[in-house]
């Protein structure tokens, strides 16, 4: 097999990453397509960092294990399979499942600071950057982070100010300038979808 192709997809939290893969990796194999989510690397919660007010941060590039998320992903290239334990983000009763990544055609490589780490923007052959408004990520957030991560109102937006949006500012944002496509998401990205889904499917049908 040749090397797979790697791409990398970011943007700011909510801006709607997840849904933009789901939609994408729906129209391949499971065989041809390989995710590997920087949402599996966060650093276990005792070694997070706090704020000021001694709540934890998880928004600094600190956060992740980007370490073993570039080895990871070099032994995807090198065509070698990996194993990882799941991130159950804030549900102390779920238990983690053990996941094996395969290597494929085509890796996705997804989080919001994939193009921060220079290591890793550096094993990336095709940078995405998702983006929308600040107030649309910020409602999709409340929605998200109440049914799928169990945090109430008042913690949602005290994180979105104190947390999300500085390291946004510092750690995100910037590297838009480093992608090499931006996809609008305030309405919808389906013909941006099916734009770089045509272009995958041409990379595998050459792989
Ligand atoms: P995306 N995050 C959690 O909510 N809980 C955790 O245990 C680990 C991370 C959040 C993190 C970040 N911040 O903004 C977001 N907080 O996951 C990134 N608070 O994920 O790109 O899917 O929004
Ligand atoms: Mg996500």
């Amino acid at each position: 097999m040749n090397h797979p192709f790697i791409i990398g997809i970011t943007g700011g939290s909510a801006s709607g990453k997840t849904h933009f893969l789901d939609r994408l990796l729906h129209a391949f194999d499971p065989g041809q397509v390989c995710l590997i989510s920087q949402d599996n690397y966060y650093k276990p919660r005792n070694l997070q960092p706090l704020d000021e007010r001694g709540i934890t941060n998880f928004d600094t590039p600190h956060s992740i294990d980007f370490e073993q998320y570039a080895t990871d992903i070099r032994a995807l290239q090198q065509g070698k399979p990996v194993q990882r334990q799941e991130y159950t983000f804030n549900n102390p009763n779920k238990t983690p499942r053990m996941l094996t990544f395969e290597p494929a055609p085509v890796v996705v490589v997804e989080g919001i600071f994939v193009l921060y780490y220079p290591e890793l923007a550096a094993l990336l052959d095709l940078k995405v950057y998702i983006d929308a408004k600040d107030h649309i990520k910020l409602k999709r957030r409340i929605v998200r982070d109440k049914v799928e991560r169990g945090y109430d109102l008042d913690d949602v937006l005290y994180r979105y100010e104190q947390h999300v949006m500085p390291t946004y500012e510092k750690y995100i944002a910037p590297f838009k300038h480093d992608a090499d496509l931006i996809v609008p998401n305030n309405h919808g990205f389906d013909k941006a979808l099916e734009v770089i889904r045509t272009f995958l499917q041409v990379k595998i049908s050459r792989s």
